[in-house]
């Protein structure tokens, strides 16, 4: 058998919600940074209601997390973003830049899926900044670095028309964005041909950012969520330089087969290790929290050498919601 591209840890699932000591039903999609010499997770949880909130866990070594004994972000129930949180928080992602840590996360509500974005310094206290787009956008992801002074953010929004795809967008300031594009679409027939969706905040390498991305298929049997790897250009990072064309992780083990969504990998965290491992982390079936290694040289090998082109053939339209 061929050496999997991502070793899965031996303890996964790494956290389950029986772990986690206020009462959820799932514990799944986390950002992961490290801060202070330790890895903190930033992990989505459904309340008994199904609606979502996000709590923190932290470890010493990135795969023994210890949560928090309460939540750390709930709906506001005050200021501008309240109405907009209504539903939950989903899916945040984590983006260490510039002394601060940037949390963008999906703010559900009747007006649909947007994106918010909070910051802390310390992982004790938090601030939202604003509400950073309208709906229906999810999976907003910033690059840890800025650009001519610019933030850049990786994006996906919905669309009744076209295939749901990648975009870029920049800003000067955090709130603000726009000068958009589309970088990458899904791929007619292939594993991500149905959506594709920004994942972990880009790593930055030698030739180039990398980002862990999740792809859609849809069977008779619903939809099934695999992850893939791109590379951006380093000074251009709207310009994907290689896409691999294969997934490097599928639903396997019985905890991504089975949960609260069956058939689900997706990923929203990933930190970049000095011995040139990455630890990836994934939510199983939407209900518990996996981990597992690769080597940043052989993602950016398969982006650049088992290449499939970012924008060169158009995936099928999304289906109508
Ligand atoms: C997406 C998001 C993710 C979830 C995935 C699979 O649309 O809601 O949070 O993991 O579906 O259910």
């Amino acid at each position: 058998m061929r050496r999997p591209i991502v070793e899965r840890h031996s303890d996964n699932p790494i956290l389950t919600p029986d772990d986690i000591p206020y009462p959820v039903a799932t514990v799944h999609n986390a950002g992961v940074t490290k801060h202070d010499g330790r890895y903190v997770m930033l992990f989505r949880s459904h309340r008994e209601n199904g609606r979502s909130l996000l709590g923190l866990a932290d470890s010493e070594d990135g795969f023994h997390f210890v949560p928090r004994p309460e939540p750390f972000l709930v709906p506001a129930d005050t200021g501008p973003l309240a109405e907009y949180e209504e539903y939950g928080l989903e899916d945040p992602r984590i983006c260490s830049l510039e002394g601060e840590h940037l949390i963008t996360y999906t703010a559900y509500s009747r007006h649909g899926a947007g994106i918010g974005l909070a910051r802390t310094r310390d992982f004790e206290t938090v601030e939202r900044i604003a509400l950073i787009s309208q709906a229906d956008m999810r999976n907003v992801v910033l690059f840890p670095r800025r650009f001519g002074g610019r933030y850049v953010r990786l994006d996906r929004p919905h669309s009744g028309i076209a295939p749901w795809s990648i975009w870029r967008s920049e800003s000067p300031d955090l709130v603000h964005w726009g000068n958009s594009r589309v970088v990458m679409t899904p791929l007619q027939y292939h594993w991500d041909e149905m959506k594709i969706g920004p994942g972990a905040t880009p790593i930055e390498t030698e030739r180039g950012w990398l980002h862990i991305y999740h792809g859609v298929f849809s069977t008779m049997d619903g939809a099934v969520y695999r992850l893939g790897v791109a590379l951006h250009a380093l000074e251009d990072p709207g310009r994907v330089l290689g896409v691999c064309d294969r997934w490097i992780l599928a639903p396997e083990d019985p905890w991504e087969l089975t949960g609260y969504v069956h058939n689900v990998v997706f990923c929203c965290g990933a930190v970049p290790e000095e011995d040139g491992t990455v630890k990836i982390y994934w939510g199983g079936a939407d209900k518990v929290m996996c981990a597992g290694t690769a080597r940043l040289d052989e993602l950016v090998d398969l982006c650049l050498e088992e290449s499939r082109p970012p924008l060169g053939t158009l995936g099928v339209p999304a289906p109508q919601a």
